[in-house]
């Protein structure tokens, strides 16, 4: 496969190239797209050095493939010349993730929807991966009738400008932010901007992506998105009320024997994820795993996952692999 990174040099863009060479992705000759500034740079990749190109070129190289991690405006204006010349386009931006024409896509759960004539496909947020993820199955097996999430969010979500704003801060230099405050010893209650009705953009893609990816307009979800100074992943305590009454070993298990996911869930042994053990890793961590005793059929968990990883890179890589798995490239 001809395979173009978008974004290259940003750091999905970086993680996405860990990505493919772990999963050996059968890359036979790749092209890293950056803007303007870093056109000529060198990257690696499998121990080669390979030329940053323009968006223009590696259009005329027409790739089978193209994995965007370039933000959203880069994606509406150059995904559609990519699309064009035949390529499929994975993008991990928001700029497709609602469109109806588009599908939104998280491997374990709904790659079937995928066929050949799709030639931009949606990759979901970070924080809507690792909680669908999670969901999935129990809704599949109890009926999800509403969820309470709120997330703890790393500061590699927001980018490369953020972790400087952290190391800064923690070396007493002044330097350029990322956010409107400190972060570090601090807890921002906003993750991207506000949207009219009070809540940020963040929190309604919690709603809009579950209910896309999970099929299901009637799931009610209300989320609150907060950054914290953490690097490795992100965290979220969800609390689901389901139609159909479970028993939590049962909830157990299911999420014991789902693909993607790692159960940590011990009392005993303080056993539970954390962001610190979540960095680098594909899957995502589930524990915490507790009745509601407030309200029936209702269940408390705890999901960690590293949003650079299946929050992003590797939900990407993973539905290029479907895609040549099933021919569909
Ligand atoms: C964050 N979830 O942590 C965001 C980053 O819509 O793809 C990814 C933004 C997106 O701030």
């Amino acid at each position: 496969m001809k395979v173009a990174v978008v974004g290259a040099t940003g750091m999905v863009g970086e993680v996405m190239l860990q990505v493919l060479t772990e999963r050996n992705f059968p890359v036979t000759e790749l092209i890293p797209v950056a803007s303007e500034k870093s056109v000529g740079k060198e990257i690696e990749f499998k121990g080669k050095k390979f030329k940053v190109v323009s968006m223009q070129t590696a259009i005329d190289m027409k790739p089978e493939i193209a994995i965007f991690s370039a933000g959203g405006d880069t994606s509406k204006e150059w995904a559609p010349k990519f699309a064009e010349v035949g390529t499929t386009v994975i993008d991990n931006s928001s700029a497709w993730r609602m469109d109806p024409t588009k599908k939104l896509v998280v491997p374990e759960i709904n790659a079937s929807v995928l066929t050949k004539d799709d030639k931009i496909i949606a990759n979901p947020n970070c924080s809507t991966i690792q909680m669908v993820m999670t969901l999935a199955p129990l809704h599949k097996k109890y009926d999800i009738k509403r969820i309470i999430v709120s997330t703890y969010q790393s500061i590699t979500g927001t980018g490369v400008k953020a972790v400087r704003q952290l190391e800064n801060e923690y070396a007493g230099i002044q330097g350029e932010m990322a956010y409107k405050y400190p972060i570090h010893r601090n807890a921002i209650p906003q993750c991207d901007v506000f949207e009219d009705n009070g809540y940020t953009k963040e929190e309604m893609k919690l709603v809009r992506e579950t209910q896309k990816i999970l099929d299901d307009k009637t799931i009610a979800v209300t989320a609150t998105a907060v950054r914290v100074p953490v690097v490795g992943g992100h965290s979220e305590a969800v609390n689901v009320e389901f139609e159909n009454d479970f028993d939590v070993s049962e909830v157990r298990s299911i999420l014991h024997h789902t693909p993607g996911i790692t159960v940590q869930d011990n009392t005993d042994t303080f056993t539970y994820p954390m962001p610190l053990y979540a960095e680098g890793k594909n899957d995502v961590f589930v524990g915490r795993i507790r009745r509601d005793e407030s309200q029936p059929n209702t269940l408390n968990m705890w999901i960690v996952a590293d949003n650079l990883r299946k929050g992003a890179a590797t939900n990407a890589v993973q539905i290029a692999e479907y895609l040549v798995a099933n021919g569909l490239v």
